[in-house]
């Protein structure tokens, strides 16, 4: 940890995402002296590869902009590298590498042959014409097209990066290498996606819930949840919980957040897909539309989200890093929130996911709960390279097992180990050693 600390000083991220992994692998490196004498961790946290570009281009006022761009290379042992794009102005090379880390571990998990990357740009797509957007992403191609390949790295979306975004890169990509391949996943289900790649990281996350839960003979219905975020993986957590006979009844976005008590149903959820997908406003409006709920902005004073303080059954934060500290964690704990399920990566700091294993809640870290979308995506990769397409039904059960796989995993993981059911250890310590092991058999590279 001090050597990672002391390479990056300023990567806080970063350095959480590592901490958690080292501290929870300890009792595996114990146990395989190979493991230390190789030299691992330092290796591990090392990625492989880092590329960091200029992205000029030039928005409606025929004003220049510039951005940076980024793609962190993490880890190939497993395949090529494999992770989203994150287009949001918080972007820094910090956020981009604890995200790829988290990546290498969550790919592993999901059984398919997946490395580890990420990357991204402190591009700010909201407000901007699709025209804005689109020069963006061609020019963001220009440079990130050498770097990228179907057997080499396969960029896919994150926050800021939906269905538009993936058209624009795609196109570009095409256009320069001359070539239509499956160099990108989550494309358009009429030029080579995959059925279910869109609801995949919030179906995913609720088969998780489901199979945490069925641990104490218990399901999702008839549970209030609160769910934050009111993008891509909000929405189809949001879906996949209606559909079991729970009850969601929050969703946020950076403004603030809407609390209907009555619960976010069918037709209350199409409301916020067409409001956030095609319109692209704000969750505020949900309240001018559905006068019994009430909307609370964010206030910056407050060391706490009161998104949090709500009584629940279970929490599912799908919004961002770190979006449930301490306070938060004491919130939810004392409002009966007896699970935590991540459709985000790493939306719990430390403390509050301690407090979770004190208190028995059923914990998911992120690389477990939310690896339904990549592992989608892995079979997006598959359907290209067979230039064919499975139906809706065949994507969906692949996509349930996977995550009832990862689910024993874990739980064989943390059994083997002794550490009972912690989902936290056991997703650290089976990603890790699948992605060791594979270093090791490949030497030293
Ligand atoms: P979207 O861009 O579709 O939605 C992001 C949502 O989170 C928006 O409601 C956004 O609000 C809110 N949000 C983003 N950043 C912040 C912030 N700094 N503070 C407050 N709210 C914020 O992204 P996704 O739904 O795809 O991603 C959500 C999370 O899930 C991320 O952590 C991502 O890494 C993770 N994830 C995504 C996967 C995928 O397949 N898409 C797979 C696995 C994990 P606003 O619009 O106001 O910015
Ligand atoms: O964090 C993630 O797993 C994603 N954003 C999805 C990555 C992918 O390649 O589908």
């Amino acid at each position: 940890m001090s050597l990672v600390k002391q390479r990056d000083p300023e990567q806080r991220e970063f350095h959480q995402a590592v901490q958690e992994v080292v501290e929870t692998v300890k009792p595996v490196l114990d146990r395989n002296m190979e493991y230390r004498q190789q030299a691992v961790l330092k290796r591990i946290t090392e990625p492989e590869r880092v590329i960091m570009f200029r992205v000029p281009w030039q928005d409606d006022d025929g004003q220049v902009q510039v951005n940076r761009g980024f793609r962190v290379e993490m880890n190939s042992a497993l395949g090529p590298y494999k992770g989203g794009l994150r287009f949001h102005p918080s972007v820094n090379l910090g956020i981009i590498k604890f995200l790829a880390f988290e990546q290498v571990f969550k790919n592993s998990l999901t059984t398919l042959a997946m490395g580890g990357g990420k990357g991204g740009s402190d591009f700010d797509p909201k407000g901007k014409s699709d025209g804005e957007v689109m020069r963006f992403c061609q020019s963001f191609m220009a440079e990130l097209y050498r770097h990228i390949g179907p057997n080499t790295d396969i960029p896919a979306g994150d926050i800021g990066v939906g269905a538009r975004e993936i058209g624009y890169l795609f196109g570009m990509y095409k256009k320069l290498k001359n070539e239509f391949t499956g160099v990108l996943t989550g494309k358009s289900l009429n030029w080579g996606g995959s059925l279910i790649r869109p609801e995949a990281t919030g179906y995913g996350n609720v088969y998780f819930a489901s199979e945490m839960l069925a641990t104490r003979q218990d399901t999702m219905e008839g549970k209030i949840c609160l769910v934050s975020g009111a993008g891509n993986v909000a929405q189809f957590t949001t879906e996949k919980i209606l559909d079991l006979g729970g009850k969601v009844v929050t969703l946020s976005d950076s403004g603030g957040y809407i609390y209907d008590e009555a619960g976010i149903d069918q037709e209350k959820l199409a409301f916020v897909m067409q409001l956030k997908n095609i319109r692209r406003g704000r969750i505020s409006e949900y309240v001018e539309k559905y006068r019994s709920a009430v909307y609370t902005s964010v206030d910056p004073t407050l060391d706490y989200n009161p998104l949090w303080t709500h009584k629940a059954d279970c929490a599912l934060p799908c919004a961002t890093q770190n979006e449930i500290n301490q306070k938060d964690g004491e919130n939810l704990v004392s409002g009966g929130v007896r699970l935590v399920s991540e459709g985000a990566n790493m939306p719990c700091t430390p403390d509050a996911i301690d407090l979770f294993l004190e208190a028995e809640v059923l914990y998911a870290p992120g690389k477990a709960a939310n690896a339904g979308g990549v592992a989608v995506s892995g079979l997006e990769m598959a359907q290209n390279s067979m230039r064919l397409s499975w139906p809706r039904e065949e994507v969906d059960n692949r996509l349930k097992q996977i995550m009832k796989s990862i689910h024993s995993t874990c739980l064989d993981a943390a059994a083997d180990y002794s550490i009972g059911q912690n989902y936290l250890a056991g997703a650290n310590i089976a990603g890790f050693t699948k992605v060791v092991n594979g270093m090791l058999d490949q030497g030293l590279v």
